[in-house]
């Protein structure tokens, strides 16, 4: 026997070990556990009555710790120990009134045999230990036998100095304050009982890993399912449940495969598994309170998930396969560009087996793996604030992974490190790895470096079943054991479903180039439905006619859905959820909105947002801030740019909608110009004046929140919160816009392209502190750009700009602005929730100009009065352009230069041309860069028809917005007949690599010369010579 391989000497050392380390059992009680305590038993704890009636044990050092350790201390903490007993049973522990009532009087308590008794218990509960820890690892956890892993020493009874003739032996167990198989009350079994039970409990076809979870209530009560004496049984109508679920998952990739022989779906061939324990996980889930589920997964299975979990129906899904026609009543409507069939998301309500309905939305995801899981979790968040599910019990996300993406993507370890966070917890996630052991053409041995594709879920501590896919019945238990998991503890959990891939990566890839011995032994590996149908047929419950019903049903109701398939006509695509019904589509005309406010109402949540409780001590320079905040409302005058945004976050939640505004530091602000949330500097207590703008306001109607120091996962679930509901005001912000590129993903796969290939809408915000000021290569460049070049605005085609006919803004992937006043911060940001449609927003924002003198507002360009300076013919509302504020009419023929720029680089340019007394240039600031402004722009080249076109900005000619906007603003000047490219006149600087230079002189000269060329008297030479 295997188990008894190793000399008891090291078993000896083994054990000296561990006592010592057990002494950190006393520190159990404290709620957060400290680390050495997910190294011992949780049973040496002492219950505190005998805490204060027996003796305290000293600690013995490790030279006086014999194997018969009575000697010395111990023997006479014993005799101690069994005198309490004697005068009160009840002044012990449990566990030794326990072992004094077995062993007093049977044998007599001469510290000799009581001592081995001991020792023997000791080392009987590290190997029940050994087992709970690394129980796994002994696991039959691959189908395909195929799998080579070395049993950890500290399984083999030998190594604690057991021998064969210790099996029928009876030990003594104790009775712990544990849970599960030490819970029973049989401190009495024989070796052999003990280990068959160990084996069977964590060495079957799941293994559990939970001994890293530092939570001893956790711990037992998945002990208690675990060491449940009674294995599970499913009765045989339950079993007939299974078996018809299986059924489906497989004929569905046969009827596919045989259908579209060359078409590519990722199928789910090995891992049919997964759609039953999918649909027992929600049932049970369903059972337990949920009521929505939002599901992120890849490719592999998708469709099968789609057609049999979330109930896509199977006509449609042929349908697409066979090409699908577009649906009739969609022609000449705005249908975006599509994208492939296994990334399409959608929508249904499922009943389950208990009698309930389950809403479940599949979330569209690009190609990119794991991409999707974070905007899942926002997603989720998001439901739970509109649904009030304060527990966060009623709706759930599912992440479904693959073993190589979830071990390797980076986005995985962002995501869960915000399932604990309070403003980002969903009350727990449930994950499935589709594990089939490889990755397109690689092996896990080349794919990660950790022994389990799923080891990143231990940093925060959630138990992670692996199950051998083969054993349906081990799926579906594991499934369920999952979902009561995250319905009880609220927090993630995993399921690693071991399985294989039958075919290629896809059904027209070659495995054998690449895995041949793997792929010899799947050849003849028969798969889970087989298997399972030879055990219902072994165990009698089943016979070939019911297995024959299922079969035959299942393959006629898929002929019969494929024959219905033939003539499907798609209905109009439900290309807005839930909650956006009445919002335009594309094609649709969305009336322009003022965004100018009551002026009563400004000052009343201008007072609210600038004070705080009287007895509130918050810094001194914070007070000062909201000192001057005050005094701005007051006066009406010199509003600066916190102020303007906070009187726009106040405005809108007055109004009723939500705002959520999450990144890193964001609270304060990384420029130290937000200031939303105050510290009591004597209590610590916060305080944050957005919270109480009404009466009995929820209090995360206003959130505000310092996120985890990630940008990929953050904007991912801050996308995900924006989509579900269109009356929330949801931005992120980047600490420096370039931090951006570390969530390139999100702008390319979702932000940009989102509305075209899924047809869903966001009105996310994102700010991205830009500018040149010197700060070096990383901390000036939001890279404008980028999102100017992936904007999908014809730059040869001015498209309608009639105001009651325009539709720029609709037909564009999203709007990026540079804006460069508060009050039109404050319209830009309120225009996101004033209209009928929802557009991304990308906005460069200032760091400078946060405290720049004259980059102030004032109130009456914030409010709706006619006649107030920011009231134009329209009204109040954001200014795409900001015209020469010197009062020019409307033709100013003597003007020689006209000035375009964007952003912060106008206030120096204005600066530099007071200073040198400069009358004959115009200096005008595109504040909207994309879509662009045609109509402003040309009205300001008539304004000044014989001025020289300058585009000046301070990034290189290679960045900023030189390319997109020159494009544009030569088929402006060209419908004008003012000329062509050469004829615009480039100022800043030249092309770089990196974005600016690290030495701050040369900054200094750079901006200076070209703030001085652009105001010079001699014409600026063109770009092409
Ligand atoms: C971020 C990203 N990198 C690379 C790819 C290309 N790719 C598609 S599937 C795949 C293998 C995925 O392996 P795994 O996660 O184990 O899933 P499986 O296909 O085995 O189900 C790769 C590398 C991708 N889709 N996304
Ligand atoms: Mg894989």
């Amino acid at each position: 026997m295997v188990w008894f391989r190793i000399g008891s000497s090291v078993a000896k050392l083994a054990i000296r070990r561990t006592l010592s380390q057990s002494r950190c059992g006393s520190y159990a009680t404290r709620t957060r556990v400290l680390p050495c305590q997910t190294r011992c038993f949780h049973s040496t704890i002492l219950k505190s009555k005998a805490e204060s009636a027996a003796p305290v044990p000293r600690p013995v050092p490790l030279s006086k710790l014999t194997d018969s350790f009575l000697d010395g201390t111990s023997s006479v903490y014993l005799e101690e120990l069994q005198r309490a007993w004697e005068a009160d049973p009840n002044s012990v522990d449990e566990s030794w009134d326990n072992f004094f009532r077995n062993f007093v009087g049977q044998a007599s308590t001469s510290p000799g045999i009581s001592g081995q008794t001991i020792q023997e218990s000791m080392r009987l509960l590290l190997l029940v230990r050994a087992y709970q820890v690394n129980g796994h690892m002994k696991a039959k956890l691959d189908p395909l036998g195929l799998e080579k892993r070395e049993i950890p020493e500290d399984l083999t009874p030998g190594l604690y100095g057991f021998t064969e003739a210790d099996l029928d032996r009876e030990f003594f167990l104790g009775v712990w304050r544990m849970s599960g198989f030490l819970s029973e009350n049989r401190p009495v079994q024989t070796l052999r009982s003990i280990l068959s039970r160990l084996e069977q409990a964590y060495c079957g076809t799941i293994g559990y890993e939970y001994m890293h979870i530092a939570d001893r209530d956790k711990c037992n009560w998945l002990r208690d399912k675990i060491e449940t004496p009674t294995p599970r049984q499913y009765n045989s109508e339950r079993r007939m449940v299974i078996y018809d679920r299986l059924t489906w998952s497989t004929q569905f990739e046969n009827f596919l495969a045989t259908k579209w022989t060359t078409a590519k779906r990722f199928g789910l061939e090995g891992a049919e598994s997964l759609i039953p324990g999918m649909k027992e996980m929600f049932d049970r889930s369903a059972d337990l309170g949920v009521e929505n589920i939002v599901i992120g997964m890849p490719h592999r299975g998708r469709l099968n998930v789609l057609g049999n979990v979330v109930r896509k129906p199977l006509r449609q899904i042929f349908s697409e396969f066979s090409g699908g026609t577009r649906p009739v009543d969609e022609v000449g409507l705005y249908t975006g560009t599509g994208d492939v069939k296994y990334h399409l998301g959608t929508s249904y309500d499922r009943p389950t087996r208990g009698g309930k309905h389950l809403h479940l939305s599949l979330v569209a995801n690009p190609s990119h793996l794991e991409a999707v899981d974070p905007v899942v979790i926002g997603k989720t968040r998001a439901k739970q604030y509109y649904t009030k599910d304060e527990n966060r019990t009623k709706n759930m996300g599912i992440l479904i992974h693959g073993d190589g993406s979830f071990a390797g993507q980076g986005v995985v370890y962002e995501t869960l490190h915000l399932s604990a966070l309070p403003n980002y917890c969903t009350g727990g996630t449930v994950h499935i790895v589709v594990n089939n052991q490889v990755a397109f053409t690689t092996d896990p041995r080349e794919g990660r470096s950790s022994q389990y594709c799923t080891d990143v879920a231990k940093a925060l501590s959630a138990p992670i079943f692996h199950v051998n896919a083969d054993d349906i019945e081990a799926v579906v238990h594991a499934c369920e054991l999952a979902a009561e998991w995250r319905q009880t503890f609220h927090s993630d959990v995993v399921v690693d479903l071991v399985c294989y891939r039958r075919f290629g990566h896809n059904e027209i890839d070659e495995p054998s180039f690449t895995q041949p011995k793997m792929y010899k032994v799947i050849r003849s590996h028969p798969s889970s439905l087989q298997i399972y149908q030879e055990k219902l047929l072994q165990s009698g419950q089943v016979t070939q006619e019911d297995i024959d019903k299922i079969q035959k049903k299942v393959s006629s109701i898929l002929n019969e859905e494929y024959e219905a398939s033939k003539d499907y006509i798609p209905q109009k695509r439900d290309w807005l959820a839930s909650h956006w019904t009445g919002f335009k589509s594309p094609e649709q005309i969305s009336r322009i909105r003022n965004t100018g406010v009551k002026p009563e109402i400004l000052k009343n949540v201008g007072k609210a947002i600038s004070t705080f409780p009287e007895n509130f001590k918050p810094h001194r320079g914070v007070k000062r801030v909201y000192e001057q905040r005050a005094q701005m409302i007051e006066s009406g005058e010199g509003i600066d740019w916190g102020l303007g945004e906070a009187l726009a976050f106040a405005t809108l939640v007055v109004e009723g909608n939500h705002v959520r505004l999450s990144g890193q530091d964001v609270e304060r602000g990384t420029f130290s110009h937000r200031h939303s949330v105050l510290h009591d500097q004597e209590t610590g207590e916060e305080y944050c004046p957005l919270d109480h703008l009404i009466k009995n306001q929820d209090p995360e109607m206003f959130t505000v929140s310092n996120s985890s120091l990630s940008e990929f996962g953050v904007l991912g679930f801050e996308l995900g919160y924006s989509m579900e509901n269109p009356n929330s005001l949801v931005l992120w912000e980047a600490q420096f816009g370039d931090f951006a590129n570390g969530a390139q993903v999100m702008f390319d796969q979702f932000i940009s392209s989102g509305e075209a290939k899924w047809l869903r809408q966001t009105g996310l915000v994102v700010l991205l502190p830009h500018g040149y000021d010197g700060q070096g290569p990383e901390h000036s460049s939001g890279r404008l750009e980028r999102f100017l070049q992936m904007s999908d605005d014809n730059p040869y085609v001015i498209p309608e700009m009639d105001p009651t006919l325009r539709k720029q803004i609709q037909e564009c992937n999203w709007q990026v602005v540079n804006v460069t006043t508060p009050a039109n911060y404050f319209h830009v940001l309120r225009r996101q929730i004033h209209r009928d449609f929802r557009k991304p927003l990308i906005v460069m924002s200032p760091k400078n100009l946060l405290r720049h003198k004259q980059c102030v507002s004032n109130l009456s360009e914030f409010d709706d009065v006619k006649g107030h300076p920011g009231f134009d013919k329209q009204g109040t509302r954001f200014k795409r352009l900001i015209k020469d504020q010197s009062g020019h009419s409307d033709l100013e023929e003597g003007i020689r230069r006209l000035v375009l720029c964007s952003g912060k680089v106008y206030y120096e340019l204005d600066e530099e041309r007071k200073k040198s007394e400069t009358k004959d240039v115009a200096i005008c600031r595109v504040e909207q860069l994309c879509p662009f402004p045609y109509d402003l722009i040309q009205r300001e080249l008539k304004r000044y028809p014989n001025a020289e076109i300058v585009w000046c900005q301070e990034e290189p000619m290679n960045m900023g917005g030189y390319q997109y906007i020159a494009l544009r603003l030569c088929t402006a000047m060209k419908a004008l007949q003012r000329g062509n490219f050469n004829d615009i006149k480039y100022v800043g600087r030249l092309p770089s690599a990196a974005t600016a230079t690290g030495f701050y002189q040369l900054h200094v000269k750079e901006q200076t010369d070209l703030v001085k060329k652009a105001l010079q008297p001699d014409p600026i030479t063109p770009v092409i010579p």
